[in-house]
């Protein structure tokens, strides 16, 4: 796979914009090993860890990153970071949230630096630098598609969004052995990325990912294939299927992963509907004329969906 390729692997929009939405099938009333482990984690009295990039937050370990991505005003120009958004929507379960900051946007990531991150933060957990946390959520998709892995690994897999889970050991198998036979770049970040989640899998730390935001069935999140635990994303009253949300039963843990910013007292921003403010007013680039032709001087704003705003969410209301 060429060097080309693989960038455009990682410029992984996590936010994604679709209206559409699958209406939710029946529950299954045996619960899957993952819905299991979310249901341990959320009974755990241990922090989250959050690895992500933060503009507005200093982290607690990491950098913090200059740029911003979401837009919470309604005037299309970003205000918050990434990891800002999502630390609130996982501060909304109760527990308290370690923040990791990685560098930079998406594009500027790579598999092998979020890869360094995590065998950094076991080591941290070993060394009793850092609480050991119930999980770590890892709200980036490195989008996968099922051609990338025939790509990879050949076609002799036959994958369909209702066995990828099934293969989802004879793909890692097939990838550590590619690895080790011919090993280029590709199969270098992948083998390494599944290293250091297994790590921290056997340090009962599990990781939790979006599903990914490619609207299709036949694509996965890397970082879920090689062991994360996905969270596809339901609308904001938890009835639907988001139809950008990847649906196959990889994915089994849905969450909300929709979310409408509205204007509060003193205009600030509150995005779990509670009445009370989430951010100030005067973080937030507010080009009011831009707001007004768009919004009309709606209080309700901007309706930002993605799945790693599901992955956050997994032990809310
Ligand atoms: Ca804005
Ligand atoms: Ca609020």
């Amino acid at each position: 796979m060429s060097s080309s390729a693989l960038t455009k692997i990682f410029m992984a929009a996590t936010l994604g914009l679709a209206l559409a939405g699958t209406a939710l099938a029946s529950e299954s009333p045996d619960p899957t090993e993952h819905q299991k482990t979310v249901q341990q984690i959320c009974n755990s009295p241990a922090p989250f860890l959050q690895l992500d990039h933060f503009y507005l937050k200093k982290p607690d370990y990491g950098i913090q990153a200059l740029d911003a991505a979401v837009d919470i005003d309604g005037d299309l120009i970003p205000d918050i970071g990434h990891g800002d958004m999502v630390e609130k929507i996982a501060s909304f379960s109760g527990k308290k949230v370690i923040t990791y900051g990685i560098s930079q946007s998406h594009l500027d990531m790579t598999a092998n630096m979020i890869a360094d991150q995590f065998f950094d933060i076991a080591q941290k957990i070993e060394n009793g630098e850092i609480e050991k946390p119930a999980a770590i959520i890892f709200s980036i998709s490195f989008p996968f598609s099922f051609k990338a892995i025939y790509q990879l690994l050949g076609t002799d897999l036959h994958l369909t969004p209702e066995n990828i889970l099934d293969k989802q050991n004879e793909i890692i198998e097939k990838i550590i052995e590619t690895h080790e036979k011919n090993p280029n770049q590709y199969t270098q970040m992948v083998s390494k990325i599944h290293k250091a989640i297994t790590i921290l899998k056997a340090m009962k730390v599990p990781v939790i990912t979006g599903a990914g935001n490619d609207s299709s069935p036949n694509h996965v999140n890397m970082a879920a294939l090689l062991g994360a635990i996905p969270v596809g994303a339901l609308s904001h009253d938890g009835k639907k299927k988001l139809s950008i949300s990847n649906i196959n039963n990889l994915t089994s843990v849905y969450k909300v992963g929709e979310v409408f910013s509205r204007r509060v007292a003193n205009d600030d921003i509150d995005i779990n509907n509670d009445e009370k403010a989430d951010f100030p007013s005067r973080i937030l680039s507010n080009k009011r004329m831009i707001i007004d032709i768009f919004y009309n001087n709606q209080t309700t704003f901007p309706l930002n969906q993605g799945t790693s705003l599901a992955a956050p969410a997994i032990c809310n209301r």
